[in-house]
Parts: structure tokens; C-alpha cells; sequence
């Protein structure tokens, strides 16, 4: 089974997956793989490894490796750019910046991505990246240069994320960045998710259960926490539990 089809299988099973991110550079080797544990043990569905920023491909590279040792969930990358790209994952969220017009972020760094992928025979799971606007300036959006889409026009984000689906996409990210003082709207996610058939994943912000539930039930398929697995790794036991509402087929 690939590691797209494990979360798709997850998200029906469960009613909605919970990935959680890790950055290789905020913490050591130890404590991230710790942290990894940790979530795996509160339920987490798949780990993410990626940054806006890269500072070390080396303690990259060697968390993938320590991961795989230690967990048995899939380890994804979620790259900031062609640089992080490693043999190691079990896929690569390939984004693209949809909600920007960064030529270099749309389809550039994929140009230098897509080949060492090929070598390495990573599964490459295609996933347009929408920024939305978060009230303050994440590294996301400073290292971009890019403009995020407005928290008040739902339907700029329902646009872009159509033509994602259009464009044959597999995923959308709705996305604020990592420490951004507010989540994605959550009419914005319910806006998108009615509106396309590809899975909306949320992300950015989302720090506690209420929020984390708040964001299924609008229809979010996959809630990311990165910060909280840093800062509060004893929250993550209930945010699995509120993301996790449950078989569709049982709520239906
Ligand atoms: C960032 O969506 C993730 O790409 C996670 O954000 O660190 O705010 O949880 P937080």
C-alpha cells in the first residue's frame, strides 16, 4: 500500500488523520526523536519533517534516518525547497505555492526537485500549498515572498484550490504557517471542502482540541500541529483524540 493510499485509509477509518511536524533544527536529534515517540503514542497518523529554513542537511538527513528506527507511522517530508529532499521518506508532500506567484515556489525548486526523487524512488504525493493570511508574518510568507490569500475571502482560496484539483493535484493544504497567532478561518476551511473532491489537509496555528475538532467537523481531512509537538507534546493526546471523530461511513 503506498503511503497515500495509508492516508486515505486512515481518514476513513478514523474520521480524519493527524500529522504531526517536526523541525529538524529547533531541537536535537534526541529530542526530536523523542517528540516522535511521543507522538506516535498519542495516535498521530503520519510524522511531517520539513522547515521554511533549512540549517543543517546533515541533522535532516539523520533524523529521517533515526525516525525509521523508532516509529512505525509514515515519515513524510514536507520540504521548503528542492534542498531537503532525502531518500529516506516514505513520501514527499510535493508542493506546489499555488497562492503565490513565486515562479521558483510554483515550479522551479520541483524542476530540481523531481529527478533526485526519481532516483531515489520516493513516493511523490502531488499537494497544492495555499497560504492564508495569519495576522502576523510567519517564515512561511517571509521566506515565500509571496502574499498570502485574505482570511476574509473564502472564495479567492475556493478558486485556487479548484484549479489545484484541476491541475490533478492530490491534496490542498490550507495553510498559516508555522507559530501563527491564527488558524486557517474555519469557514474557510468548510468553504473549501465543500467546494473541491481532492482532501483539504489544515495547518498552522492549531493548538489545542477545540480548534483541532473546530476544523474537521468544517470538513478538514488532515490537521497538522508542529508547534505544540515542540512546545506542549503533553497536549497531543487530546488533539489526536478530538481530531479523530470517528468512521465516516458511521457518521453518514
Ligand atoms: C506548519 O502547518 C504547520 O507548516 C504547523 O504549524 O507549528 O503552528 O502548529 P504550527
Amino acid at each position: 500500500m503506498t503511503t497515500f493510499d495509508q492516508l486515505m485509509a486512515v481518514r476513513d477509518r478514523r474520521g480524519a488523520g493527524y500529522l504531526t511536524l517536526l523541525d529538524p533544527d529547533r531541537l536535537s536529534i534526541d529530542e526530536l526523536s523523542q517528540r516522535a515517540q511521543a507522538c506516535a503514542e498519542a495516535g498521530a497518523d503520519a510524522i511531517l519533517v520539513g522547515t521554511s529554513l533549512m540549517l543543517s542537511a546533515t541533522r535532516n538527513a539523520a533524523l529521517f534516518d533515526r525516525l525509521h528506527e523508532i516509529v512505525d507511522i509514515p515519515v513524510i517530508s514536507f520540504p521548503g525547497d528542492a534542498g531537503q529532499v532525502v531518500p529516506k521518506a516514505d513520501a514527499i508532500l510535493f508542493l506546489s505555492m499555488l497562492s503565490g506567484r513565486n515562479p521558483e515556489l510554483l515550479i522551479g525548486q520541483q524542476v530540481r526537485a523531481a529527478p533526485v526523487l526519481k532516483e531515489y524512488g520516493v513516493e511523490v504525493i502531488s499537494t497544492a500549498y495555499l497560504l492564508i493570511e495569519s495576522g502576523t508574518l510567519t517564515s512561511t510568507e517571509y521566506m515565500s515572498t509571496t502574499r498570502p490569500i485574505p482570511r476574509a475571502k473564502p472564495d479567492i482560496a475556493m478558486a485556487h484550490a479548484l484549479a489545484a484539483q484541476y491541475l490533478g493535484m492530490r491534496l490542498v493544504y490550507l495553510e498559516t504557517g508555522s507559530g501563527a497567532a491564527q488558524s486557517v478561518p474555519t469557514s474557510m476551511v468548510k468553504a473549501v471542502a465543500d467546494y473541491v473532491d481532492i482532501p483539504v489537509i489544515v495547518g498552522g496555528g492549531v493548538r489545542d482540541a477545540e480548534t483541532a475538532r473546530e476544523k474537521v467537523e468544517a470538513g478538514a481531512s488532515f490537521i497538522v500541529t508542529g508547534t505544540t509537538v515542540e512546545d506542549d507534546p503533553g497536549r497531543l493526546r487530546e488533539i489526536s483524540d478530538a481530531v479523530h471523530i470517528g468512521s465516516r461511513s458511521q457518521r453518514a
